[in-house]
């Protein structure tokens, strides 16, 4: 159906989504900007065109420009991967109206996840388990005092328009409310253009869960279980794993039933991802992102499903063709994100790859549009590779890992490579004991100790 696809995006993802386009043999046309000249996204396409200039709000996020190439080209879809344009309400909404296929959700969908107050409400209206907090915006300070003394402190001020963690406030007592919401609110209007905040029980100790679904346009759900991402600095994730060590059989298959019923309930289509936080044996919902994730490949991994073709496909229409009964997952997944960083300050550390030698053997996949002779440009995220490493159980899987990041060599820029290596042979991650501030505890005991 779809004869030709246009991938708006670039490095390792780019690469994700034409290697998936081949296996259903779609015709692919790469998007770059000046500075991806030389990325290999471009080189393996059928075909590319330049959208701009390096820096994304001139190539990558410029609406206009990525609609140019797909009438240019003659693509019948548009495939956003993550971040730039992924999570789009105006992108998405002026694709169709180019009659251009948006591989992803309806415009409505990301509009409603887009802001988290609407988000909290619809999917609480469907049966998922949120955070105790404000029904709606929360605008007068003395409303916000009266709220948490109602839920009881600590309570957690968010951004409506916000998400990963941009503009939280955390208050202990009113005094400390009084003094922080005025901040939130200030922030938020700086941040997002909105003031709107919303307030939430604080959970001191959680950790992030989070379950993949699948939608077709015909209103058949799956959904593949959870990824645990609790391994986290300054809300990026540094390691991701499926399933959970936290997570038991039963709970992942009443939550699954949960969100699927929702999705159900409200028309949701193609891959989704419902995010929760989980402390004391309970999940609670917080947000809800309409796109492909970084750490799709744990979930590919565990349940054989090639989730980046099944959008495509449910994207032309076809229905999916399995359902719950016939996913069965398998195993244990880990994934490590490897920036191009120091790995001891986190700077970031672009420059000329040197030396590029990815493991392999089995149960090892590289996600990376690496190669020797490569210069990584400044412009962009410092994510270079994802190693993705699937064992029979959470042991094997371990080793397996350690194995990899053994063989791994990128030189001779920094990258986080050593951290990973440390993290495989820690003895709390070894037993999977870890919260939301494990990594950022981990590291800072790591400075003081040195
Ligand atoms: C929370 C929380 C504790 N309690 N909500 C941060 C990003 C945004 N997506 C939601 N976040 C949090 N919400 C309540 N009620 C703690 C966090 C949080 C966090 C969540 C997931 C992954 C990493 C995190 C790091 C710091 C704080």
């Amino acid at each position: 159906m779809f004869d030709k696809v246009l991938i708006a995006n670039r490095g390792e993802i780019a690469l994700r989504i034409l290697r998936a386009c081949r296996d259903l043999g779609i015709k692919t046309v790469a998007v770059y900007s000046k500075a991806d000249e030389s990325a290999k996204h471009v080189r393996l396409a059928d075909q590319a065109i330049c959208i701009g200039e390096g820096p994304a709000k001139e190539s990558y996020l410029k609406i206009p420009n990525l609609l140019a190439a797909a009438e240019i080209s003659g693509a019948q879809a548009i495939h956003p991967g993550y971040g730039f344009l992924s999570e789009n309400e105006a992108f998405a909404q002026m694709v169709a109206e180019h009659d251009i296929q948006f591989i992803g959700p309806d415009a409505e969908h990301i509009r409603i996840m887009g802001d988290k107050i609407i988000a909290k409400k619809t999917v609480k209206e469907l049966g998922i388990p949120v955070v105790p907090g404000s029904e709606g915006a929360l605008v007068e300070v003395e409303d916000a005092v009266k709220m948490a003394e109602k839920i009881g402190y600590p309570v957690l001020i968010k951004a409506a328009a916000g998400g990963g963690g941009k503009g939280m406030q955390v208050a202990r007592n009113t005094t400390q409310l009084r003094e922080v919401f005025p901040i939130a609110r200030q922030e938020a209007e700086a941040n997002f253009g909105v003031p709107d905040v919303f307030m939430e029980k604080y959970l001191e100790r959680p950790r992030h869960i989070e379950i993949q679904v699948l939608a077709d346009h015909h209103g058949n759900v799956v959904h593949l279980g959870e990824r645990d991402c609790s391994i986290q600095r300054r809300h990026q994730k540094v390691w991701e794993e499926a399933p959970s060590p936290a997570v038991t059989m039963a709970q992942r298959e009443e939550l699954g039933e949960i969100v699927t019923k929702a999705c159900r309930g409200m028309g949701y289509k193609g891959a989704g991802t419902f995010e929760f936080l989980y402390e004391d044996g309970k999940f609670y919902f917080i947000e809800m992102n309409t796109r492909i994730q970084v750490e799709h490949p744990v979930t590919e991994l565990i349940s054989g499903i090639d989730l980046v073709a099944e959008q495509i496909r449910v994207a032309q229409g076809h229905k999916l063709s399995f359902s719950q009964k016939d996913i069965t997952l398998k195993g244990h997944a880990i994934e490590c994100r490897i920036n191009a960083e120091d790995p001891e300050t986190f700077a970031p550390s672009p420059g000329k790859v040197n030396v590029y030698h990815a493991p392999g053997g089995p149960g090892v996949r590289v996600d990376s549009a690496l190669y020797a002779g490569y210069s990584i440009p400044p412009y962009y995220d410092s994510m270079v590779a994802k190693l993705i490493v699937h064992g029979n159980d959470r042991d094997h899987c371990l080793r397996r890992l350690r194995r990899a990041l053994s063989e791994f060599v990128i030189g001779d820029i920094k990258t986080t490579l050593p951290l990973h290596r440390e993290l495989s042979m820690d003895p709390d991650m070894v037993k999977g004991e870890y919260s939301i501030h494990w990594l950022e505890k981990w590291i800072k005991a790591k400075k003081s100790s040195s």
